[in-house]
């Protein structure tokens, strides 16, 4: 009966463009809501209930019956809502889309859903933190993941990617050690959600196989602004093969439409506890609104040669990227995310991803870690989801024809028909027959294996610091800076000296500048190292550059106050709102601000606004005079964390309340707003942050 209802926001909707608007694309859940019908409160099995407050009793003020069975169903089924999280990746969300082919991996892969022009298929897409319990904050420094589930005809195809396309270690074996190393420690549970702690800097300084990667943590790509502002990357090298049988080497690359943004570190603390929900909330929020977050999807195409190698690179070791200055990142699809789950429980919790859900013409490699990852996703489905019966699970479920000799086992839904599950037989007259290739069967590519048997790592896999050393010097100044500090943060939280004076040597061994001044920072001697000479950058890697981008789903926060010129703040949104652009006005009290026959509704006060929840903030005209230390902090952090500052006509007066120097970079002063102050503001939204700004703070703090 109620599942025609709208889902109610739990935050007012961003107003830039009408809900109503966001039509779903997609409805891979339909036929399940047909299963809650019926005007009336019922048990499970369908029994009308007159009242469910009150329990079976002798007497109102006697004991509980035993025979009360509505009570004993109520509460069983309530002391088992809850399944087991996520061994890893426990605290994330997800949403539905849609992925549309732009048909030119044709040439490479017979995959349909890739290989067919503007095909669309429904994808449903589950982004994640990896070391936090599942009521973790969501801007913790980490790596995340980046799930998708392509519905295809041909059967589910899973990317299961992270936003950082290399991995702490080169086989999959050691996935329970570098786990338990990262997440809390055992006797108390504590750190959550950090890797700022001895046993991550224990592990990794002693496999130091996981330098790169560790890079990439302690870069801004640990510290996302959104998952909007993610790219994603499938990591391995899989084996795309065409209709023809030729086979190419390829690395899937997700490119966010909206560029790659990051937080700033006192702002994701801040976050962390003003809104540990600013991932998930950011994300549903826009679509609720109808700013459809979008990514392309992109390949980089190596030749499937017996080494599996490209320019040096071994095209099996997940601890190495393939610059796109060598192989660039062709466009090969679009990602639009559409809809909210319906519920969280049914599609974001128990929707199941597993490396081994191919379909023709893709294929893995040898990759050791991948390998592993191959048993390891189906397996983790067992206990998690109770039982081997978890593809019957709505989210899960193919959109392809399913006809297998899979049978019985916990929750299973579906009434199997026959005699004889089990091919070949003499005796069903219907049952599934082998599918060869001419009709979609999914043979795999012969290629030959050999080898002796071992437990080894091939020679290649043994440089663990050039391309550490290649990324840290792809990065723009701003970045290293932020890097430095990481690191210098991060192991001035161990205690173990000795785990901090490995670390240092390991970063002796990429890039000496930095040691110094981490070692400086931790005030301890610079060991020397042998550095990688001669490191060719990858200028597409920094995030930091010259290039503006859209400025969809960005929120400004607008102080006002009563008699303030709603006149500005309306120009203002004139000129933002049509490009995905929200506004905020945060007032004294709440209720709201009229004037001049204009009237502005104010979402925030200055108890109720943080500076976190906006990526600009700008102070109307007629607020200049307000006195509020909470206001001040606001203007304080927003400053702080480098985003662009307005100050219209007196406003300018309610900056230097708060200590904040008028003429400092990215402040935009005016005497009102017009449509090329509301222009420079979106131009500073585009390029995310006023970094020139940072020097400037960092010689104040010191
Ligand atoms: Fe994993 C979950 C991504 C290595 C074992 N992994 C999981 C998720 C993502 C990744 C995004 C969350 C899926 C979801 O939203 O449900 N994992 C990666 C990437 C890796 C990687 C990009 C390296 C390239 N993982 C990896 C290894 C192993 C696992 C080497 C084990 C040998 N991963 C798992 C798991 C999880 C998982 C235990 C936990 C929940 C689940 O699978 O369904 O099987």
């Amino acid at each position: 009966m109620a599942s025609s209802r709208k889902p109610e926001p739990t935050v007012p909707t961003p107003a830039a463009l009408d809900p109503a608007e966001s039509t779903p694309l997609t409805s891979s859940l339909a036929p399940e809501r047909g299963l809650q019908t019926g005007d009336y409160l019922t048990t499970a099995h369908g029994l009308r209930l007159p009242d469910t407050d009150h329990s079976l009793k002798a007497g109102p003020r006697g004991p509980a019956l035993m025979e009360d069975f509505h009570l004993r169903e109520k509460i069983t089924h309530f002391d088992h809502e809850r399944i087991p999280e996520r061994v890893v990746h426990a605290r994330g969300t997800g949403v539905h889309g849609v992925f549309r082919s732009y048909g030119t991996a044709a040439s490479v892969t017979r995959a349909r859903f890739l290989a067919e022009k503007d095909k669309e298929t429904p994808v449903f897409v589950r982004f994640s933190t990896v070391l936090g319990s599942r009521g973790s904050a969501d801007t913790v420094r980490d790596t995340r993941g980046f799930a998708t589930k392509f519905y295809t005809d041909e059967g589910n195809f899973d990317l299961v990617a992270n936003n950082m396309p290399v991995f702490f270690i080169q086989d999959g074996i050691k996935f329970p050690d570098v786990i338990h190393a990262a997440k809390w420690h055992p006797d108390r549970e504590i750190p959550q959600a950090q890797t700022a702690h001895d046993t991550f800097w224990d592990f990794v300084s002693l496999h130091t196989e996981a330098t790169h990667h560790v890079f990439w943590a302690m870069s801004d790509r640990g510290i996302p602004r959104s998952y909007r502002t993610m790219e994603g990357f499938g990591v391995h090298t899989f084996r795309l093969v065409d209709a023809e049988g030729t086979s190419v080497l390829v690395k899937f690359h997700w490119k966010p439409v909206a560029g790659v943004h990051s937080q700033v570190w006192e702002e994701t603390q801040i976050t962390a506890g003003v809104d540990p929900d600013f991932h998930r909330r950011d994300l549903t929020d826009c679509i609720d609104a109808g700013l459809f977050p979008e990514w392309e999807l992109g390949i980089q195409v190596m030749p499937d040669t017996p080494d599996e190698s490209f320019e040096g690179i071994d095209l099996l070791d997940p601890t190495k990227i393939v610059p796109e200055e060598l192989a660039p990142v062709q466009p090969i699809g679009k990602l639009t995310l559409t809809r909210n789950p319906d519920n969280f429980h049914a599609e974001v919790e128990q929707i199941a991803f597993h490396m081994g859900n191919l379909v023709p013409g893709i294929e893995v490699t040898n990759d050791p870690l991948l390998q592993a990852r191959l048993f390891s996703y189906l397996d983790t489905q067992l206990s998690r989801l109770g039982g081997p019966n978890f593809n019957q699970l709505p989210i899960n479920r193919s959109h392809a024809p399913v006809n297998d000799n899979l049978r019985d086992g916990m929750h299973q839904s579906v009434v199997h028909r026959g005699i004889a599950p089990y091919l070949p037989n003499s005796l069903s007259q219907d049952g599934p027959v082998p599918a060869g290739p001419e009709v979609g069967g999914y043979v795999h590519l012969p290629k030959p294996v050999q080898g002796d048997k071992v437990r080894a790592n091939p020679v290649s896999f043994a440089d663990h610091y050039s391309q550490a050393a290649l990324f840290y010097a792809s990065l723009s100044p701003i970045e290293q800076e932020h890097m430095i500090e990481a690191f210098t943060f991060e192991l001035g939280r161990c205690y173990e000296q000795k785990i901090r004076q490995r670390q240092l040597q390991v970063l002796a061994n990429v890039n000496t500048d930095l040691c110094e001044r981490v070692a400086a920072g931790l005030g301890l001697p610079a060991p020397e190292g042998t550095p990688p000479l001669n490191v060719v950058p990858s200028p597409v890697l920094a995030q930091v550059t010259d290039r503006v981008w859209p400025i969809t789903g960005r929120v400004v926060g607008v102080v006002a106050a009563p008699g303030a010129d709603l006149s500005g703040i309306a120009k203002l949104r004139e000129v933002l709102k049509p490009q995905g652009v929200v506004l905020r006005v945060i007032a004294p009290i709440g209720g709201q601000l009229a004037g001049d026959g204009a009237v502005e509704i104010v979402e925030r006060t200055f108890q109720t606004a943080r500076s976190v929840e906006y990526d600009a903030v700008v102070i109307a005209d007629g607020a200049g005079d307000l006195l509020d230390l909470q206001l001040n902090i606001l203007l304080q952090e927003a400053f702080r964390h480098a985003k662009p500052i307005g100050a219209v006509g007196d406003g300018e007066r309610l900056l230097l309340t708060a200590g904040i120097d008028p003429a400092a970079p990215g402040v935009l002063r005016a005497k009102s707003v017009d449509d090329a102050y509301a222009g420079q503001l979106a131009a500073l939204l585009g390029k995310h942050r006023v970094w020139e700004r940072m020097p400037m703070l960092r010689l104040v703090a010191s």
